[in-house]
């Protein structure tokens, strides 16, 4: 997700396709073995049952309440309803071959409060998702934190709090001691950018405040709460691994001249490095302060000696998401690619080989999974989702071009299983392989669901066009 278009950075070049790398006949572009073909959802947008079993209000559940947040005045009270019906969603992800599903753990349900008491009821949801992944050969991703703060915690101050990385440390602890047998990647905190600036700058997201100074404490304090929950696991000794999640766009100077080079290097920071230096090198990105005043004014103000000790705890790869890169003028964004329904969104799959790449050469080549990446139907597709197999496939080929340089990609996980609650868009985007029926909630695959089935079983993608009825 990324609803702003404000800016970013980078010394990259355009491309104007993904990488074209093949090593097979016909084109058939392989993957390394153990490569992990996964798809991915999170809690607020697919499980509903917003009131069962115990679970506690969510800043998401407050904010849809409010008139005016979501575009077609829904709310997810019942969503895909993933929460009773996972055993059948478990099975569909079994039949499409997919290898590793990344969700995300609700922390409303699991402490209804935020912090205190453990709801047993919430938390044997997750006991039973994953139980039902290892029985399928599925490999678990879980997310803590997907944007569902526990509403009583918003009440206490939310984020704007520095016990709030305390809170999130012992939540983890919680969540990693009940599953942590059966987790093979633990992702701490989803897109810290998109909570700060949807949640905090632009006020389209929960909580809904426009406050930048306030969004950056929130960077600090989010930045506080993955590193306290990585060493809560470390701690705790658990199996598995874990990393962060962020969310990268490549920024491109729309033009030669000084102004615009200058603006997309400021753009950089806000987009990037602000959230891959203190995780990755233990520092804020220099030009912060020209990049954003408020915000940095928002991190000294909120920053401790040795916080950033704790914020680079080390990790075990990199999370990223990847929807579109920034290119920017001399007087502000401008859209150069494609535009997808999204709206905001321009198609640009060799930017996801350029953030790869920057990854591996300008921060040691950690390891690295793409925990996002997707598409919106287009107008009228439906179950013929021919524009998002072309997609997945050129993004495919882009993260392959990064493989063959020498990025250690592992894995890649389609945004979304199915569709579901696309936050402030409601119902109006469809987001998945899955096609859902929100009246019936019957599941259906996509086109592109079958193609992806026929990729993952191949290890393999062709880059010749796959045809638009396949
Ligand atoms: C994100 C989001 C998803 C969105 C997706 C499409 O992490 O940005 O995880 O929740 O639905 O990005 O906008």
């Amino acid at each position: 997700m990324g609803i702003s278009s404000s800016a970013c950075t980078g010394t990259e070049q355009p491309r104007t396709r993904g990488t074209t790398a093949t090593d097979g006949p016909g084109g058939l572009v392989r993957f390394p073995a153990e490569f992990a073909w996964g798809v991915a959802t999170s809690a607020f947008q697919v499980e509903g049952a917003t009131r069962a079993d115990g679970r506690g209000r969510s800043i998401w559940d407050t904010f849809a309440a409010q008139p005016g947040t979501i575009v077609d005045g829904s709310n997810a009270d019942r969503a895909c309803d993933h929460y009773r019906l996972v055993e059948r969603d478990l099975d569909l992800m079994r039949s499409l071959g997919v290898r590793s599903y990344r969700f995300s753990v609700a922390w409303p349900r699991v402490l209804s409060e935020g912090r205190g008491a453990v709801n047993a009821k919430g938390l044997g949801f997750y006991d039973r998702l994953v139980d039902g992944l290892a029985a399928r050969g599925i490999k678990a991703v879980a997310t803590l934190y997907h944007w569902d703060l526990p509403q009583a915690l918003e009440d206490a101050g939310g984020w704007e709090r520095r016990d709030s990385a305390d809170w999130f440390a012992d939540y983890s602890a919680v969540a990693v001691r009940a599953l942590g047998d059966r987790v093979d990647r633990w992702v701490t905190v989803n897109e810290a950018k998109i909570i700060a600036r949807e949640g905090y700058q632009t006020g389209r997201f929960a909580p809904g405040k426009s406050d930048r100074v306030a969004s950056g404490r929130v960077i600090h304090h989010l930045g506080l709460a993955h590193g306290r929950a990585v060493q809560a696991f470390r701690a705790s000794g658990a199996r598995g691994t874990i990393g962060p999640c962020v969310q990268l766009a490549p920024c491109y100077p729309a033009d030669d001249s000084a102004e615009a080079r200058r603006a997309t290097e400021l753009a950089d920071v806000t987009e990037n490095t602000l959230y891959l230096d203190p995780v990755l090198r233990g520092s804020y990105p220099r030009g912060l302060a020209d990049a954003d005043r408020e915000v940095a004014v928002g991190i000294r103000a909120a920053s401790r000696d040795g916080d950033l000790d704790v914020i680079s705890a080390p990790v075990d790869f990199v999370g990223v998401n990847y929807y579109g890169p920034q290119v920017v003028g001399g007087s502000g964004p401008v859209t150069r690619y494609p535009l997808s329904s999204a709206g905001w969104q321009q198609v640009h799959p060799g930017g996801l080989t350029d953030v790869l790449l920057r990854l591996h050469r300008d921060y040691g080549s950690p390891e690295v999974v793409v925990t996002e990446n997707g598409v919106p139907d287009a107008p009228g597709e439906d179950l013929h989702d021919a524009s998002r197999t072309i997609f997945l496939r050129d993004h495919l080929l882009a993260v392959h071009g990064a493989i063959a340089k020498g990025a250690k990609v592992k894995g890649f996980h389609a945004w979304a299983l199915m569709d579901d609650f696309e936050w402030a868009f409601g119902y109006t985007q469809r987001w998945g392989l899955v096609h859902v029926d929100f009246e019936t909630l019957q599941r259906t695959p996509k086109d592109s669901a079958r193609w992806y089935q026929r990729v993952a079983a191949a290890n393999a993608v062709s880059s010749a066009t796959p045809s638009p009825r396949r």
